[in-house]
């Protein structure tokens, strides 16, 4: 039996290792999207840094009435956070410290112009104008897995979701949700105030808040 080179075993053990320990998934093959029955014709591709794309979204950040594309690039090495013109041309990227696991769209405080909110594996939250310059970042720790915003308190204003944190559209803490996975925001009984969805990943579990971060109605199972 043919044996395998120890340079081999030791580069295929520390590359298991890094994905394991990593917030970057394993790389997929490669994309194939057929129908015989209704063929896809392909409008553009747009060539990343890294083998894997985990986050795409699309909106008009600049009112122009065109959308951008938003894509991340979960790879640990040389990432990036694209955003794209609707033509297939980059308007402009960043580079976070490492993986982009999830993006976003919003505009925060009503001025017309949408920013972008991005997640990272290096533990930072983002958040871009729409043309691509830095508006803040907070350094959550952990992955930030999950970002998402809207207007909680109905104030005009949209407050951050990143991670397990909650910030105020100049991104101030408001509070931290530990545990949180996902979330969503929606006036459940329409008093006018958003309520705070949250689903937890180890419990297994929904969470209901009011707006000012108190448990609505207990544990929803
Ligand atoms: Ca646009
Ligand atoms: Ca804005
Ligand atoms: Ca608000």
């Amino acid at each position: 039996m043919r044996r395998v080179p120890k340079i081999v075993v030791f580069l295929t053990a520390i590359w298991l290792l890094s994905a394991l320990s990593s917030c970057c998934p394993t790389i997929p093959a490669a994309l194939e999207a057929s129908n015989p029955a209704q063929p896809l014709t392909l409008k553009w591709s747009f060539q990343m840094t890294g083998p894997s794309c985990d986050r795409v979204y699309a909106d008009d950040l600049d009112g122009d009435g065109h959308k951008e594309v938003i894509a991340g690039a979960q790879i640990a090495e040389n990432p990036y956070l694209y955003v794209i013109n609707y033509d297939g041309t980059l308007k402009w990227k960043y580079q976070p410290g490492c993986c982009v696991l999830d993006v976003y769209a919003a505009d925060l405080e009503g001025d017309g112009y949408k920013e972008v909110i991005a997640g990272s594996s290096d533990g930072y939250a983002y958040v871009f104008n729409y043309d691509g310059t830095l508006r803040w970042k907070y350094h959550i720790g952990a992955c930030v897995t999950r970002v998402y915003a809207d207007d909680l308190d109905g104030d005009g204003y949209k407050e951050v979701f990143a991670g397990d944190r909650l910030f105020n559209y100049q991104g101030e803490l408001l509070w931290e949700a530990v545990g949180a996975y996902s979330v969503y925001m929606a006036d459940l009984e329409g008093d006018g105030y958003k309520e705070f969805i949250i689903g937890s990943k180890s419990e297994q579990r929904v969470h209901v808040f009011n707006y000012n971060g108190t448990e609505k109605n207990g544990n929803i199972s």
